[in-house]
């Protein structure tokens, strides 16, 4: 049988799950008692400890995290169980954050896990073992344009201090080297040998650094193995080219969920809370049916969402994140054919809901209304429908069907209907 392209695969999918897992995770958005400043971001911690005046920790400092990193909770089975338990069939980790600090044994740098930390064990390896084991697909997150441990990476600009007293903006030359001695090195160790096809590369401003060659050097590098990487690589914002000739699919920036169809391949990462690593005093986290939503929304516009966890320094995974994951999976396991495989359901938007349309045309109307009296009207319906039944517990639904106008009403036994899944056939 054909082998499905990659980036087909990565678009029927649907969900994932985004995994921030680094030295970071041991502050934990706090430094020497006191929270970073910024934003609770706690893998920015390096440069956000003291915001907006004390400048960056000191890579001194912050290397002392490497002595500490022992994650003997870390279980890359459970990790992936939880995944693929909570309906994601892809995982994409840190395998390198803008810290620079690598989760492989890599032969480039060894500023690495293996190398300098008493865990001594390469995460990567066992997280692509496992995944293999259960049949999730491993995507690699790379910080390819910021690395702050490496002399000649590029550091953080903050719009908000023009004149950043941590910014010493490093030469093109000067990059070049970071670049080719790194960079291009690291993500070629990914793809050969750990078998790494899924990239998600990270930047989010034009800069002079992320110049077309070294972009289309790193996109062929990735494409020559048959692998697919997102737009953050920098396209977009350089406008190089369209994204679409150069890279395989789009990336929002962080928890922006688009209110509309997107026609390529694109994906929404999100954040359980506030924080992408695991942040002590970060408690605001999103209750599942929200989660749902955000999935659902972008499944009905042909995009995929990105799941975040951070999991703790121990390398546990955090109660809350376990608890939303299994109640999101608990859904996705009865109405999971309403999300995977399928896109917009070219149709006028509905304000009760989402549509999402399945390869053969099957409609499926996600409830997002909680009000088992409301009429459901979905228009531009050009056929009657054969069967009108609730996904979850097969009930027939009644409908009128008017002027291409389906009309649903909720059985009489409703008493809840948010996140119900009508299945509409033809
Ligand atoms: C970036 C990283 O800096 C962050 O640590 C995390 O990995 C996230 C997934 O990606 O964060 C960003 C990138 C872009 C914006 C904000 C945060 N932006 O332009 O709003």
């Amino acid at each position: 049988m054909k082998k499905k392209k990659m980036i087909d695969v990565f678009s029927e999918a649907r969900f994932g799950m985004f995994i921030h897992f680094g030295l970071y995770s041991i502050p934990a958005g706090i430094w020497k008692g006191k929270e970073q400043g910024r934003n609770r971001y706690a893998e920015w911690i390096k440069y956000q400890a003291n915001w907006p005046d004390g400048g960056a920790i000191s890579d001194a400092e912050y290397n002392e995290l490497a002595a500490e990193f022992n994650p003997v909770k870390f279980d890359a089975d459970q990790w992936v169980w939880e995944a693929k338990n909570a309906g994601m069939k892809y995982i994409i980790i840190t395998t390198k954050h803008h810290d620079g600090f690598a989760l492989w044994d890599s032969k480039v740098s060894d500023y690495n896990v293996v190398k300098m930390t008493p865990f001594k064990r390469d995460i990567i390896r066992e997280l692509k073992n496992a995944c293999d084991k259960y049949g999730i697909i491993l995507g690699a997150y790379y910080s390819h344009w910021l690395d702050w441990e490496h002399e000649f990476g590029a550091e953080p600009h903050w719009p908000e201090i023009p004149e950043d007293p941590t910014l010493e903006i490093v030469s093109n030359e000067k990059y070049e080297i970071y670049f080719q001695e790194k960079c291009i090195p690291q993500v070629t160790e990914l793809l050969d040998d750990y078998g790494i096809r899924l990239f998600w590369f990270d930047s989010w401003q034009a800069s002079p650094l992320l110049t077309e060659s070294r972009l289309e050097e790193l996109i062929n590098l990735v494409h020559s193995r048959g692998g697919i990487l997102n737009s953050r690589i920098g396209t977009t914002w350089n406008h190089h080219k369209k994204d679409e000739e150069l890279v395989d699919f789009l990336s929002m920036l962080d928890n922006v969920f688009p209110d509309s169809k997107i026609a390529p391949p694109w994906e929404t990462s999100g954040t359980f809370n506030d924080s992408w690593g695991y942040h002590a005093l970060d408690f605001s986290w999103k209750d599942s049916n929200d989660l749902l939503k955000k999935l659902i929304s972008n499944a009905s516009n042909n995009g995929n969402y990105q799941l975040n966890i951070g999991p703790h320094a121990d390398g546990s995974i955090p109660a809350p994140s376990i608890r939303r994951l299994r109640e999101v999976g608990a859904w996705l396991a009865v109405n999971g054919e309403s999300i995977y495989n399928t896109t917009c359901a070219d149709l006028p938007i509905v304000e009760w809901g989402k549509l999402t349309m399945s390869k053969d045309g099957t409609i499926f109307a996600h409830v997002f209304e909680n009000n088992p009296k409301l009429s459901l009207v979905l228009r531009g319906i050009n056929k009657m429908p054969k069967k009108v039944e609730i996904l979850e517990t097969s009930q027939q639904v009644a409908f009128d069907y008017v002027n291409k106008c389906l009309i649903l009403t909720m059985p009489k036994e409703s008493i809840q209907t948010e996140l119900n899944v009508i299945k509409i056939e033809f």
